[in-house]
């Protein structure tokens, strides 16, 4: 395949509801899609799933259109590849700036399994129909606030239920949360908003049947995650500290963490989400699909990935209704009893829609071989 054209587009959507973290808030949401097409005329979308901040991780929407424009999408224009491998190997020197990486190479993917005529879960050698959809609720006003959502959520069939916890809002909202709901599957996300100091009081949600805690500590550290891993029962998850499947072998000879979250945009692509996802089954360490409140391309990437037969726990997948009232790809995808289809049309298996992506786009730019 030889790249002849290759597009950005900044596009802001409103979210259904603000999302708040205890590192970040939000109430809309700006990502960029990447375009490809192919001198045989082959199309292929991708999302760069950055934040607009840099309170998750150090990209920004911003620093991924430098990182595009100016290094990434030159160093693959009018050149010919086979494998994702090869079109890896012309940005490799290229360090971190892994969700900038990750749009481009999921453009690139769609466009190969369009040109083999294959549903990109297939590709990749997913196994599963059908994908079990959790949701991710942020930080709320009150408690009756979040009551009120994991009912409605419940109701609508998802299959476990997380809650963003940080300083002011974590062991009262989870036991008052664990009383109300006694055997619903319940894990919290910390965003790293702790330390060491805090082990006596992280160690209290032991209590509460957790399936995890996600990343309590430094998004840079997996050192102080070992020591905390030893003095909690529940499940340590990573999520900010894990770029690479080199990171996930570290984080877990070192016993930092149980369980992996694999968000294809924070490790660089579906590729290395792969890898991870290999490493991980081999050891028999679970994982699951993480979110960034992705449109409908980066949604369906991660459906792709998420059919692997070792994403065994539900991630935060969630049908795209959760976050935008009007998506930018049909069919929408949706989870109705808490399932997602995973699409056995070819490529991401949803088409983008062209007017909706050019009414919401506020920046565009374009690179020909
Ligand atoms: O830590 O998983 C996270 C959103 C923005 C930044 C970080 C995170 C999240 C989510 C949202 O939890 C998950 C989703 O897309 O539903
Ligand atoms: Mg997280």
């Amino acid at each position: 395949m030889r790249l002849q054209k290759i597009s950005l587009q900044l596009l802001r959507l409103p979210l259904v509801r603000p999302f708040r973290t205890s590192s970040s808030a939000k109430d809309h949401i700006a990502h960029i899609l990447v375009r490809v097409e192919a001198a045989s005329g082959v199309v292929g979308w991708g999302e760069c799933a950055c934040p607009s901040d840099p309170y998750y991780c150090p990209e920004t929407a911003e620093t991924c259109w430098h990182i595009l424009k100016d290094f990434l999408a030159p160093s693959v224009i009018g050149k010919d590849w086979e494998s994702i491998d090869d079109l890896v190997g012309f940005y490799r020197l290229v360090k971190g700036n892994n969700f900038a990486k990750a749009g481009l190479e999921m453009a690139c993917w769609d466009a190969l399994a369009r040109e083999q005529k294959k549903p990109l879960a297939k590709l990749l050698g997913g196994t599963r129909t059908e994908i079990a959809s959790g949701v991710s609720l942020g930080i709320e006003r009150d408690i009756k606030t979040l009551f009120d959502l994991i009912e409605q959520y419940l109701a609508e069939g998802y299959r476990r239920i997380k809650l963003k916890i940080g300083h002011g809002w974590d062991v009262d909202v989870v036991r008052q949360v664990r009383e109300r709901y006694p055997d619903i599957p319940l894990q919290v996300d910390a965003n790293s908003a702790y330390t060491l100091d805090d082990i006596e009081h992280l160690k209290r949600l032991d209590d509460f049947n957790l399936l995890l805690i996600e990343q309590p500590l430094a998004h840079d550290d997996i050192i102080d995650h070992a020591r905390l891993q030893a003095a909690l029962t529940t499940p340590v998850c990573l999520d900010e500290s894990i770029h690479s499947v080199e990171d996930a072998r570290k984080a877990l000879d070192l016993q930092a963490c149980r369980v992996i979250n694999i968000k294809v945009s924070r490790v660089g692509g579906l590729r290395e989400a792969k890898r991870i996802h290999d490493h991980c089954l081999a050891r028999g360490i679970p994982v699951w699909c993480g979110g960034m409140h992705e449109y409908g391309i980066g949604r369906a990437a991660n459906v792709a990935i998420s059919s692997l037969p070792g994403f065994s726990l539900p991630g935060d997948v969630s049908g795209s209704d959760k976050y935008y009232h009007e998506d930018i790809v049909e069919p929408p995808i949706l989870a109705p009893n808490g399932l997602v289809t995973v699409p056995v049309e070819v490529g991401i298996g949803h088409e983008p829609i062209l007017e909706r992506i050019a009414e919401k786009s506020v920046r565009d730019w374009t690179l020909e071989a």
